[in-house]
């Protein structure tokens, strides 16, 4: 037996936890739940991140001290881990924690022995939101994850020589190329260690909440060094009981680091510094998955558009559907893990009425229906299974894809096991048989009956890790009364065979199918009335989603300017859209300054030429006077490119720029959202204009 261990990031226990957060917890669970059904033994952990500017400053918002204020969100974790079916997992949180507080000290006391420790001033732009140093000097700066501008801080700190870890990095990476994937992240991973480390500063003067730095009772540790030691602390280190310590010495180094892509450099390039600096293993494997987004937009609250499980799987047990086997397979079939993906409730319904009850519904309600009809409801006497290599076959690449995360292949794998027992009951047509007294076509009757039987029984246990209850459900309809968790997903699986004889179970319907519109309805209501539910709490804080109305995934912050689609996630599209269900929040004062850090030019558009493979999406190219910009605008649906040619347009120049399929956008073209679609109309000016003039 080996030991597998893997975690899921601790989360900012700052909101309650939404779709993002519970899609890698659901992921690592089907993981763990596999790595189980292997034969290895599973430490699994997930937990909360406590400390930091961002907790502190929420805990104030709230009225509450910090300790309270995520004591109290923590369990709100704890209970999504519930509602949502995760299985056995340990649960580290870092404030109010002995243990936790003894390792941070340990690793920062062996860092410093090995002299990558030392004070210093800093002054820099430094990002709240995600608790990290943007630039040095005081020149204004924003965010590359967020986006936001960061704020000035100077202080004496304590910084880590992270500089003195280039090339053992690079090394690393070059020796141990599964230490980052998917491969593509590796390469980003290089790039930025190869464009040079600055040291950072792991130490904070201004907040109290945090580890006391040992020593220096004015500072505590930066949240990062504090949040990713808590993967060691979490099983067992620094424990004063001697059976955690033994934990901590079988499971660590971790096996897996499962994140999301945002926290990607924190995992790859400090972490292993940190644990360089203390002489410690360091974990196997870090992969980084894509963001789920809302309608193709990015999830978040000032946008109101995130999605919460809860009203999803309540939504669907409503109808009699296992709500938590629905989200939990669409979240892993629907897109190609690593990737980003957009989270739809129609493609949900679609996913759940194609794959759920056509496919794997109907075979399983036909089966046990034929074993009580034409086999007295029990497994017929087993055949010699000459055919058993295309099953076989499947089952490998089922176990070769889950090896490499690649959950959605995997369920396309046990998909096609489940298509080829439905045409196995199509051309053998058992109806037909049952009714002829051949001697052959009683015993090819018998065989189509066992061989089908046999195909769900590999199907429940393949689908058991993602899927658990209706697995256990299938599982049960054939009889079976073992625990379907201690079947084995090994080579043994190939030639396990069912029971002549055994009893089978009630058939029962197990995927009931969906209306959409019925089912859309009650997904409304129930996010709506759990954002009412949470109102008290966080009533300074809109929190819903949209009513969809377009299911295609367009993205909409792509085109920088309102499209229809956006009209679910910005403050002014919600105000265009009478029927909208979002409240509309008002809009934020800003000062002057703020206002002043937007730079917007009048511009000639002197090209508009469609973008490939982008319906909503033209390329123009725009003269602010002093140059000629490259933009992307998603207004193709209701300007024809000629129209734009020779117009005055606004441009708001000092935006990152970014690619947009493919294409690089350098500003963006300022519209106004009209109507309840959102249909762009470009700002222009009556009076002519020069190029470059300056809109303030
Ligand atoms: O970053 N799509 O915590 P966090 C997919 N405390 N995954 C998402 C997501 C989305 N829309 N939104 C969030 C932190 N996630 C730190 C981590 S670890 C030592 C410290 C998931 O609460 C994704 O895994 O902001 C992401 O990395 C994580 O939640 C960030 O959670």
């Amino acid at each position: 037996m080996s030991k597998y261990y893997l975690t899921t990031p601790i989360y900012y226990p700052n909101a309650r936890p939404h779709v993002g957060s519970a899609y890698t917890t659901i992921v690592c669970d089907v993981i763990a739940r596999y790595r189980r059904m292997c034969g290895d033994e599973v430490a699994f952990l997930t937990g909360t991140d406590e400390h930091g500017e961002k907790l502190q400053r929420a805990a104030a918002a709230a009225g509450e001290s910090p300790g309270d204020f995520v004591a109290a969100k923590r369990e709100l974790f704890k209970k999504l881990w519930r509602d949502l079916n995760i299985s056995e997992y340990k649960f580290v949180h870092t404030s109010q924690n002995p243990d936790h507080v003894r390792s941070v000290q340990w690793m920062l006391r062996q860092a410093n022995k090995n002299g990558y420790i030392e004070k210093k001033e800093y002054e820099g732009r430094y990002c709240v939101d995600d608790e990290r140093y943007i630039s040095d000097g005081a020149e204004p700066a924003n965010c590359d994850i967020c986006g936001r501008p960061a704020e000035l801080i100077s202080e004496q700190n304590y910084f880590f020589k992270l500089s003195a870890f280039q090339e053992r990095l690079l090394r690393l990476y070059e020796e141990r190329p599964e230490f980052v994937r998917p491969d593509f992240r590796l390469n980003e991973v290089k790039s930025f260690v190869k464009s040079g480390l600055r040291d950072i500063s792991v130490s904070r003067r201004r907040i109290k909440w945090g580890i006391p730095w040992p020593d220096d009772p004015e500072q505590v540790f930066y949240v990062w060094y504090d949040a990713l030691t808590s993967y060691m602390t979490g099983i067992g280190f620094q424990s004063e009981d001697p059976a955690r310590q033994a934990e901590f010495q079988k499971f660590w180094p971790a096996d897996l680091h499962m994140i999301g892509k945002d926290i990607l450099r924190f995992h790859a390039v400090y972490w292993p510094a940190f644990l360089m600096a203390a002489e410690m293993p360091l974990p196997k494997m870090v992969f980084a998955h894509g963001w789920i987004y809302y309608e193709a937009d990015k999830m978040s609250k000032s946008k109101g558009n995130v999605v919460y499980p809860e009203p999803i799987v309540d939504a669907l047990d409503s109808f009699g559907a296992p709500g938590n086997d629905a989200l939990r397979y669409y979240l892993l079939r629907e897109a190609p893990f690593g990737q980003d993906t957009s989270f739809s409730y129609d493609a949900l319904i679609q996913r759940f009425n194609s794959d759920l009850a056509n496919d794997l519904g109907n075979l399983v309600s036909r089966t046990v229906a034929m074993l009580h009809q034409f086999s007295a409801g029990s497994v017929p006497p087993a055949v010699s299974l000459k055919n058993q290599q295309g099953t076989i076959q499947l089952i490998t690449a089922y176990q070769e894809a889950f090896e490499r995360f690649d959950f959605s292949s995997a369920l396309s794998f046990v998909w096609g096991l489940i298509s080829e027992a439905n045409k196995l009951i199509v051309q053998a047509k058992p109806w037909e048989l049952a009714k002829s007294a051949s001697a052959a076509d009683q015993d090819k009757l018998r065989e189509t009956l066992y061989i089908t039987a046999q195909f769900l029984r590999v199907i429940s246990v393949l689908l058991c890790p993602v899927m658990p209850i209706s697995a256990k459900w299938i599982w049960k309809q054939l009889g079976q009364t073992r625990d379907l968790e201690d079947e084995r997903i090994d080579d043994s699986l190939k030639f396990k065979f069912l029971e002549p004889a055994t009893k089978v179970g009630k058939a029962e319907p197990i995927f009931p199918r969906l209306d959409k519109e019925a089912t859309l309805a009650k997904l409304y209501e129930l996010a709506e009335a759990d954002m009412e539910q949470d109102k008290p709490k966080e009533a300074s804080k809109p929190v819903q989603i949209g009513k969809p109305t377009d299911s295609s995934p367009t993205p909409s912050t792509e085109s920088r300017v309102s499209t229809p689609e956006s009209r679910v996630s910005t403050p002014e599209s919600r105000a265009a859209t009478p029927d909208s269900r979002i409240p509309t929040p008002a809009p934020s004062q800003i000062s002057i300054e703020d206002f002043a850090k937007v730079d917007m030019r009048v511009g000639e558009v002197v090209s508009a030429e469609p973008v490939a493979n982008a319906t909503k999406l033209l390329k123009l190219m725009v003269d602010i006077g002093a140059e000629v910009r490259q933009v992307v605008a998603g207004v193709a649906e209701y300007y024809q490119p000629e129209q734009l040619v020779g117009m005055k347009v606004v441009l708001v120049t000092n935006l990152q720029p970014r690619k947009l399929r493919g294409v690089e956008s350098n500003g963006m073209v300022v519209a106004a959202s009209v109507g309840p679609e959102g249909r762009p109309v470009l700002a222009t000016f009556k009076e002519d204009v020069p190029k470059g003039a300056k809109l303030k």
